[in-house]
């Protein structure tokens, strides 16, 4: 069976986006795969958190992963600060790394521009994420669209380690879905759905409630045609919407075209907006069973101690490569 791994930042109530654009995918690929699933805690503290809504935030995630069906007897869920190898294996392949190529990161550069003061974490980010891909041997790493560039970085630093030290690094794959890798904002419909968007209206969590859900999709920007067609380059708002409704629903677009032939934009944002509270009711359902229960810790005490086991394995064979401390 071959390895999957993939993490989510801590940073804030999941949207839609994430849901389809990631989460989904890694309900679908877990049956087939031998899957690590990580709360990236130590990502996130590279750029401003208050620690109250940290750690709330890492224990909402991880009810979000078992709400939306990550299957714990099936794939390892675990907090990344839990598993201190990947700290301590994000190090040693930051003395891998070149300053130049973290420097020319798009994540670094826009997450840095115009800030005053940018921690040094937020450079050595892509090393810390290369630690938790290749501690784990994975062969394979489902992620957005934007997160591409820090793949093939992963990969390269695999390959220069190996070639520097010992041949012990995986080269991993990555997966971009084929739909859905881009869920677009509800207000900029030329921008993609972002959890840190300053206004509330552009995106939906997989926590509002159906009233809210609601109010977004009817406020959503459209075009004034009046026609349920899909064309993304004239009526990005639409065809948005009629996307979310799609994979959602589990209706083809064309489908949803016949459907709303000759009825307006309210008919159908309204159907929209049902289709998202329908599929969303189960997962929040859960949500709530999970948040404040016994449970949960158990599956992250048992995702914490699989992952450390796993972890501490290549850990050794990466000190042994790079001749720290003594043998062992
Ligand atoms: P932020 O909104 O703060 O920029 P984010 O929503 O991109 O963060 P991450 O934790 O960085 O959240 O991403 C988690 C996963 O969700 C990644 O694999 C990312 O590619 C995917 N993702 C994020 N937004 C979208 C979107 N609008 N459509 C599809 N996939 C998305
Ligand atoms: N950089 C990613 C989160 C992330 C990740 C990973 C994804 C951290 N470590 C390992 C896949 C594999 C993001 O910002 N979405």
């Amino acid at each position: 069976m071959q390895t999957i791994f993939s993490g989510i930042q801590p940073s804030g109530t999941i949207t839609l986006g994430n849901y389809i654009g990631a989460m989904k995918q890694f309900v679908e690929l877990q049956d087939d795969y031998n899957c690590h699933f990580c709360i990236v805690d130590q990502h996130a503290i590279t750029v401003p958190q208050d620690r109250l809504a940290l750690r709330k935030n890492i224990r909402s995630l991880a009810a979000l992963y078992i709400a939306v069906g990550i299957d714990s007897t099936k794939s390892t869920l675990f907090i990344q600060s839990e598993v201190p190898a990947h700290t301590e294996a994000g190090w040693m392949l930051q003395c891998v790394a070149y300053i130049g190529e973290l420097e020319r990161m798009t994540q670094f550069k826009d997450k840095s521009s115009g800030k005053e003061a940018v921690s040094a974490g937020l450079l050595t980010y892509p090393p810390l994420m290369a630690a938790d891909i290749l501690l784990y041997k994975t062969d394979l790493v489902p992620v957005g669209e934007d997160q591409k560039q820090h793949l093939e970085l992963t990969r390269d630093l695999a390959e220069r380690f190996n070639k520097k030290y010992n041949d012990i690094f995986t080269i991993p794959e990555v997966r971009i879905p084929k739909v859905g890798a881009r869920v677009m904002s509800l207000q900029e419909p030329t921008k993609k759905m972002s959890k840190s968007d300053p206004n509330q209206k552009a995106f939906i969590t997989i926590l509002d409630e159906p009233k809210v859900i609601e109010k977004k999709i009817k406020s959503a920007v459209t075009d004034s045609e009046g026609i349920v067609r899909f064309d993304k380059e004239n009526k990005p708002g639409i065809s948005n919407l009629m996307s979310i409704y799609s994979i959602l629903g589990n209706v083809s677009i064309e489908e949803i075209e016949r459907m709303y032939d000759g009825k307006g934009y309210g008919d159908f944002k309204a159907a929209t907006a049902k289709v998202v509270v329908e599929a969303l009711a189960p997962i929040q359902q859960r949500y709530y069973e999970l948040i404040d229960s016994e449970e949960l810790d158990q599956i992250l005490d048992a995702g914490a101690e699989k992952a450390n086991f796993v972890a501490n394995k290549m850990l050794r064979k990466m000190r042994n490569a790079m001749g720290l401390g003594r043998k062992r």
